[in-house]
């Protein structure tokens, strides 16, 4: 099923990054960004929901659509495909797990140490004063495009905003150095469920191959990245993970 020399690149892996994106939940049923032609992402395009703007303009549609999504996640179970990263983990002498996902599926499947570039829907902050705030355990489970006033401030009475990263804002320094430095020292990276189009999160494989690592893609549909990555799985993350990692 696998070409010799990928599996022996995985076999001889000292330090492995591992870079997911959305399609590695997709078969938990978490729509994807550009997949999910369907509810709110037909109508809005999610670059203007996941910005500061968006929200300014119009907190309780782009609150109800971040509570909509936690729900989701949180009514969500881990597929084969985060269970074979959590698995294959302890096999690796060294592996980083990074992701632009913002939901917990990697941890519950067992992953440790996950690296989250774009923060968390479990997250939440005030939007001025950037105080933390607790969310309720259970998220009003709501219809795909209710609006919900955003609760506010305690301390200062503005609004408070998802624990994401939204276009136009710079990434957590402490994951992104982390991240980066990853790249840069690894010997092989897989990235695995994304359309490698968002930056700086899309250019962790090109370091790692400026860097001399093997980058093997998996992903079912193609992405700038086939033309320079080593190996290329076109497939789904839950069917090719568990038998290339076992
Ligand atoms: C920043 C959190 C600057 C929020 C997200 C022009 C050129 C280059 C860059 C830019 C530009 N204009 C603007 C920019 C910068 C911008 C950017 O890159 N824009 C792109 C669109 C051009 N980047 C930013 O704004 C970043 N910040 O640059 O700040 C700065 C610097 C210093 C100081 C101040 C400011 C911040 C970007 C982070 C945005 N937040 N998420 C939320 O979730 O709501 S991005 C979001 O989309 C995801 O987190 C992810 O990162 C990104 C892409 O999504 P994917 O994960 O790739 O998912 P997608 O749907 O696209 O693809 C899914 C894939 O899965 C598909 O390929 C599909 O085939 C595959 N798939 C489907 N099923 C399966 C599967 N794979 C496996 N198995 C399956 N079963
Ligand atoms: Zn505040």
């Amino acid at each position: 099923m696998f070409n010799d020399r990928l599996l022996q690149t995985l076999r001889d892996a000292q330090h492995l990054v591992i870079l997911t994106g959305a399609g590695v939940s997709a078969e938990s049923g978490i729509p994807t960004f550009r997949d999910a032609m369907t509810g709110l992402w037909a109508r809005y395009d999610p670059q203007q929901l996941a910005s500061e703007n968006g929200f300014r303009a119009n907190p309780a549609l782009v609150w109800g659509w971040y509570e909509w999504r936690r729900a989701k996640v949180m009514q969500s179970l881990p597929n084969p495909a985060h269970r074979a990263i959590a698995q294959f983990q302890p096999l690796v002498p060294k592996l980083t797990l990074i992701t632009q996902n913002v939901d917990d599926l990697h941890e519950r499947a067992g992953s440790q140490f996950v690296i989250h570039l774009h923060g968390s829907l479990h997250e939440a902050q005030c939007i001025a004063c950037a105080k933390p705030f607790a969310l309720n355990a259970t998220p009003t489970v709501i219809s795909e495009s209710k609006r919900v006033e955003p609760p506010r401030c305690p301390a200062c009475g503005d609004y408070i905003r998802p624990g994401v990263v939204w276009f136009g804002e710079s990434l957590p320094l402490d994951g992104w150095h982390a991240a980066e430095a990853a790249a840069q020292n690894c010997d092989v990276l897989m990235s695995i469920g994304t359309s490698a189009l968002v930056y700086p999160a899309a250019s962790l494989p090109l370091v790692a191959l400026t860097a001399g690592a093997k980058v093997i893609q998996l992903n079912p549909d193609k992405t700038n990245l086939d033309a320079k990555a080593h190996f290329n799985l076109h497939g789904k993350a839950g069917d090719l993970l568990p038998a290339l990692l076992q």
